[in-house]
Formats: C-alpha cells, sequence, structure tokens
C-alpha cells in the first residue's frame, strides 16, 4: 500500500513512520510513505498557506490554492484514483472495521489540518472524513499517525511473526485476556496455575474466560455487541461477580 500524507508539519511523521513495525513494513515493501509539505506548493511569494476568515472569526483557515495544488501533484504521480481521508473532529469515528476495509486500498491519502481549519471549498476534494475520537487537536497530524498504524496492523506481513490482527483486542468484539511472562513468581505474585500446565484446552477456555470477564467489567457496551456462544453465555451467568444470590 502507498500512503501520501498532505502536510505543513512533515518532521513530525519521521520518527513514527521510519522506527518499529511501520519502519520494517517499509524495509520489507508492504508500505510506501510520501510526505508532501503543502507549502511547498503554495503560489504566494511567501509561501502563505493561510488567510483570514471571510466573516471574521477566530484564527487562520488554509487556503485552497496550496492544497489543491499540492493534490494535484500527488494525483499525477499516481496510477489509479488515490482514495483521499481527511482527519477532522467532524468525521466519522475511526473503527476497526473501518480500518480493516481501508487496509484493502492500494493508495491512500491523508490530508492534515492546521489552523482552525480548512476552506470548505478543499472538501470537494476529499472522499472520506474521519476522526479517531471526539476531541480537538492543534493538527491532523496525529490522528494521521494513529490512522496509518492502525490500518497497517491489518495488512498482511505487516505484523508478522507478533501474530494477526484479527486475533486481538476487538476482533471477536472483545478486550484481552491478561498475558504474562517469566518468571513464573515474581515479589510473590504467581501466575496463574493453568498457564504453565501445558494442557491448551484448558488455557484456551481460560483466555476465553478471562476476555468475557474483563470485557463485561471494563466496556459492558462491547459485550452486548460481541458474538458470544452458549459456553459463553452459561459461564458469565455462573460468574455474575456475585449480583445472583
Ligand atoms: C482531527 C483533526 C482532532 C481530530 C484535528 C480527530 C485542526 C483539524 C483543525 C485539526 C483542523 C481543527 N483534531 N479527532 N484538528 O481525529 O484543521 O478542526
Amino acid at each position: 500500500m502507498r500512503i501520501d500524507i498532505l502536510t505543513l508539519f512533515p518532521g513530525m511523521f519521521t520518527g513514527v513512520l521510519n522506527e518499529s513495525i511501520l519502519g520494517r513494513a517499509q524495509e520489507a515493501g508492504i508500505l510506501q510513505f510520501g510526505l508532501f509539505n503543502i507549502r511547498d506548493y503554495s503560489a504566494n511569494k511567501h509561501h502563505c498557506t493561510d488567510d483570514y476568515p471571510f466573516g471574521g472569526g477566530n484564527g487562520m483557515v488554509m487556503m485552497c490554492q496550496p492544497v489543491f495544488d499540492c493534490l494535484d501533484a500527488v494525483r499525477a504521480q499516481s496510477a489509479g484514483r488515490p482514495h483521499v481521508i481527511f482527519l477532522s473532529p467532524r468525521g466519522k469515528t475511526l473503527t476497526p472495521l473501518r480500518a480493516r476495509q481501508l487496509s484493502q486500498e492500494e493508495h491512500l491519502v491523508l490530508l492534515c489540518g492546521h489552523y482552525e481549519g480548512l476552506d470548505e471549498r478543499i472538501m470537494t476534494q476529499v472522499d472520506e472524513e474521519l476522526s479517531i475520537g471526539d476531541y480537538v487537536l492543534t493538527g491532523g497530524e496525529l490522528p494521521a499517525m494513529v490512522l496509518i498504524d492502525c490500518v497497517a496492523r491489518f495488512i498482511p506481513g505487516v505484523l508478522g511473526s507478533i501474530g494477526s490482527a484479527e486475533e486481538e483486542s476487538f476482533n471477536d468484539g472483545l478486550l484481552e485476556y491478561p498475558q504474562y511472562t517469566r518468571p513464573a513468581e515474581f515479589r510473590g505474585m504467581k501466575v496463574p496455575e493453568v498457564l504453565l500446565s501445558g494442557h491448551h484446552a484448558n488455557i484456551q477456555k481460560w483466555k476465553r474466560e478471562q476476555s468475557l470477564l474483563v470485557t463485561r467489567e471494563r466496556r459492558p457496551d462491547l459485550l452486548a455487541k460481541a458474538a458470544l456462544t452458549k459456553a459463553d453465555r452459561a459461564f458469565l451467568a455462573a460468574h455474575d461477580g456475585g449480583k445472583t444470590p
């Protein structure tokens, strides 16, 4: 997958994209990133990218011209038609389902705003507005990085030996069970016996049950939506935290 990023602050991305799992995915040729500095496309002699809002109001608004020209440059370089996303608190909230769907795209373009916002006419160039949550940030750069990381996990080969994103939190609608590593006892705290037993079926059962308990306790909203088996329901009913006498 190719991901082009349009931003006024390309330097914000270098660490995040080049370290750890995303860095390795680039080396493996699974992911390619392009950083475009919107300022480089300003036709203004002072390389201006923002201006005062018509009708007054606080702050500055990103101008059409540099963003349109930057997007044109990205499109001129691409064979197909990229999917253009604008990161914004007014977009739909990113979900694991949407992230998985986006992981099938060949080419994403992420547009990051700064200042108070963008000239609304730029939205004619955007296919989708996405938000990473109900809070406002100083720019769309951090949300773009979150989106990239979240989508990349669903691309085959990116997680490699770490396992598949499918196995992890949210995918079967439940939170993860607790995990332990050596030593088996640390400062008097013991690892649950079953994990040391080597009994595969019992271990799988324990993990599922722990997922059910932790999800009910912390995110009952997720539990209500999860696909539960008869055995899951029976287990939860038998371990209702003493609500039933
Ligand atoms: C996205 C962008 C929060 C999110 C953002 C989010 C600054 C967009 C400015 C930038 C606009 C304010 N904040 N929740 N902020 O995903 O350019 O709207």
